[in-house]
């Protein structure tokens, strides 16, 4: 058989394949991976620098399918190309990613084919992706990392990093406000080494795009500062070829291809419209479409012979070439730059170098004490120099969240000098979180932060973290009604609620500079779960820790603070972040009046969820109902330690515009109501005894 042959028999069985998965599982969507097959295999077959062997090896070229709903095509891919599983412990051990059994299977339960690619769960996708706009904003964070990465690791004759991010795109994900803010940030950083290939179908669920999409997406992305160029038809292989050299060798600008295809090409009615989208074709008519192509009408999932060797003596060989060239790179590179060799290792792998948290600050006591976002501050300046892949940045708020690196040499990361290590993302909440998904999945340490209230303007990204597993740091000041003045459109409420409700989302609220300390501690040695640090504007004392208990207590989510003598307690005040000093104001003032309190600082809920259930009974026992929370956020939640007898005093509507002393009278969060809670509780306790 002739290579073009090959190359349609190949294309044809991605198709296939696609269509087919589909029409088992009885759902998805087979019209983008029957229109961009020839896209997709023209770009794996011919430029992507990736080892199906090891397809986490760390220069490898990115493939990111932002069309998640188009999943099929990405399935047929890691098949076809042979790619293989990776374990947690970062090990190839010879099975296929996808097989074909897990293709016939599609979307059924633990199929490594499921509805969407879903990054940790199949090797080989890059990231997870269906909610539309994100992969296309990731890509830019893996752009991101890529630049840093060479600004940082390579040295004169060891060009360790250098890989090109592909992402393809559809309607959708061109319509999302995230993938204009990606785009304005990409094209602004001079990212040459992404490309996004955007499939013009002119279709979205609803039916044909002028319903509801019209601008001249060429001239937007001119405006961007992008490359833009066209493929008029998808089937054009020899053309696609050239955009994509046209797009490695573009310098100082993103690239963006737009390629216009046919959804469901070949499908004798669904061509061209939104009945190729999202159901199934039928029966009826694959068979037609089988026909069409050449194929044997009957034949379900089919992989011609040839087909899986002419995708190994394509990407296959080209990429173990490649890959073991970088190998033998390091191993050069070891020798000659061995610091740099064991970082490099080190990133990869998600481990701390040693000793990184030796400098982390010990705050004595005071009684003005400081905010928490500048304790956070000290915290992160101190371990920064130990610690040099650790990067971020904020979304415009950096003076106001004091995430600057403001040590020797930090720099900034912007257009042509890529190796600083302050980002500034804009006011581009979204897309921040997005990127910093990027720059995690590419193993670089990331944080991000803003204001707490605007945390809802980057959640779907933060959910994805969570989602993907990946140590994302995000650092949320401002966090209450604390923030006074600004009023309620920037006094958080809700917010603490629903990061909290991110399943695998690590909150933490520390009480004094020593929880900050101690926060960065804690969640610095994460390396598959995000974490939220939400930290105060205005000062905190810093507690007297030869009085109270050590802040390292913050690693079991709460502990005891202050007891009641003998640890016999007749009531429990509990509280996170700001207003814990107002129960431990109120506990001497209960102990005047010879009521045994203990105060409970839980600076993380889900830290403590996780502890044994002997320790969470010795903190807060289940004999002891009396129970009040204090929490400057919405009381909702709060009854789980509250009990269903106890008292929360929370937020139950939005906050005011006002001093801080003003808005903490009118809200109850002041030491007298937390005495005045405390024995009403312990009254209607005793009328239950
Ligand atoms: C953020 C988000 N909103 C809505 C959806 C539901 N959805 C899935 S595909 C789709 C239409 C996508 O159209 P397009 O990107 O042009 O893909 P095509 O149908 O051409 O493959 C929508 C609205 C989604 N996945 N993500
Ligand atoms: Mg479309």
């Amino acid at each position: 058989m002739t290579s073009p042959d090959l190359d349609q028999l190949s294309i044809n069985t991605i198709r296939t394949l696609s269509m087919d998965g589909v029409q088992q599982a009885n759902s998805g969507h087979p019209g983008t991976p029957m229109a961009m097959a020839p896209v997709a295999y023209t770009l794996w077959q011919r430029h992507l620098r990736f080892d199906p062997n090891d397809p986490i090896w760390p220069d490898r070229d990115r493939f990111v399918l932002s069309m998640g709903h188009a999943s099929m095509l990405l399935y047929s891919l890691l098949h076809l190309a042979g790619v293989k599983a990776v374990n947690p412990k970062y090990e190839t051990l010879g099975q296929l990613s996808v097989t074909l059994d897990d293709i016939k299977r599609f979307r059924q339960l633990d199929s490594k084919c499921p509805g969407h690619p879903e990054y940790r769960w199949t090797s080989g996708v890059e990231t997870t992706t269906g909610p539309l706009g994100q992969g296309i904003a990731t890509s830019v964070g893996m752009a991101i990392a890529s630049k840093w990465m060479a600004a940082s690791f390579n040295r004169p004759g060891f060009p360790m990093f250098g890989f090109h991010v592909w992402a393809m795109a559809g309607d959708g994900c061109l319509m999302e406000g995230i993938g204009g803010e990606a785009a304005s940030l990409a094209g602004h950083l001079k990212l040459d080494n992404l490309t996004w290939i955007y499939d013009n179908n002119h279709i979205t669920i609803e039916g044909n795009t002028r319903l509801a999409f019209s601008e001249d997406v060429a001239t937007r992305f001119i405006g961007y500062g992008w490359n833009v160029t066209r493929v008029g038809d998808a089937n054009d292989l020899a053309m696609l070829d050239r955009a994509f050299d046209i797009a490695k060798k573009t310098p100082d600008r993103p690239t963006l291809i737009i390629v216009d295809s046919h959804i469901g090409y070949g499908a004798p009615t669904k061509q061209d419209t939104h009945a190729a989208h999202g159901e199934p074709l039928g029966e009826e008519e694959i068979r037609l479409t089988k026909r069409f192509y050449g194929w044997p009408e009957g034949a379900k999932f089919l992989v011609p012979d040839g087909v899986r060797e002419h995708f190994a003596a394509g990407i296959g060989a080209r990429g173990a070439k490649l890959r073991s060239e970088w190998l033998s790179l390091f191993e050069g590179y070891r020798k000659a730059h061995p610091k740099e060799a064991d970082a490099l290792f080190r990133m990869q792998h998600r481990q701390l170098p040693e000793g990184w948290d030796k400098p982390l600050p010990t705050f004595p006591p005071d009684p003005v004490g400081l905010a928490g976002r500048d304790a956070s501050a000290k915290a992160l300046n101190a371990i920064a120099p130990g610690l040099p892949w650790l990067v971020g940045g904020s979304a415009d708020l950096a003076p106001s969240t004091k995430t600057r690196l403001t040590i020797e040499g930090a720099g900034d990361f912007l257009a042509g000098t890529y190796g600083g290590r302050n980002f500034h993302f804009g006011v581009r909440e979204h897309a921040m979180g997005a990127v910093l998904n990027g720059l995690s999945l590419s193993k670089v340490r990331p944080y991000g932060s803003g204001f707490l209230i605007f945390s809802d303007y980057g959640r779907p990204a933060i959910r994805l973290a969570a989602l993907m597993e990946i140590p994302v740091i995000y650092v949320f000041t401002h966090d209450s009604i604390g923030v006074g003045e600004d009023g309620p459109t920037h006094q958080p409420v809700e917010q603490l609620l629903s990061l909290r409700a991110i399943p695998g989302l690590v909150t933490i609220r520390p009480a004094d500079a020593n929880e900050v300390s101690e926060a960065w501690r804690v969640l610095l040695q994460f390396r598959h779960r995000p974490v939220a640090l939400i930290l105060t504007r205005q000062a905190l004392p810093t507690l007297d820790r030869t009085r109270y208990a050590a802040a390292s207590g913050l690693a079991r989510g709460a502990y005891v603070l202050a007891d009641a003598p003998g640890a016999k307690p007749e009531v429990i005040l509990l509280a996170t972040g700001s207003e814990v000093q107002l129960c431990v104001s109120a506990h001497q003032e209960l102990a005047n009046e010879g009521v045994a309190s203990r105060v409970v600082s839980m600076p993380s809920w889900e830290l403590f969820d996780e502890q044994p259930q002997e320790y969470r009974d010795g903190v807060l026992p289940p004999s002891v109902t009396a129970r009040v929370c204090v929490e400057q956020a919405s009381a909702i939640g709060w009854e789980r330690y509250a009990g269903t007898a106890g008292r929360v005093i929370g937020m139950r509507t939005f906050g005011a515009s006002a001093p801080l002393k003003d808005l903490q009278k009118k809200f109850g969060f002041a030491p007298e109501s937390v005495v005045a809670a405390a024995r009403d509780q312990l009254s209607r306790a005793r009328v239950r005894a």
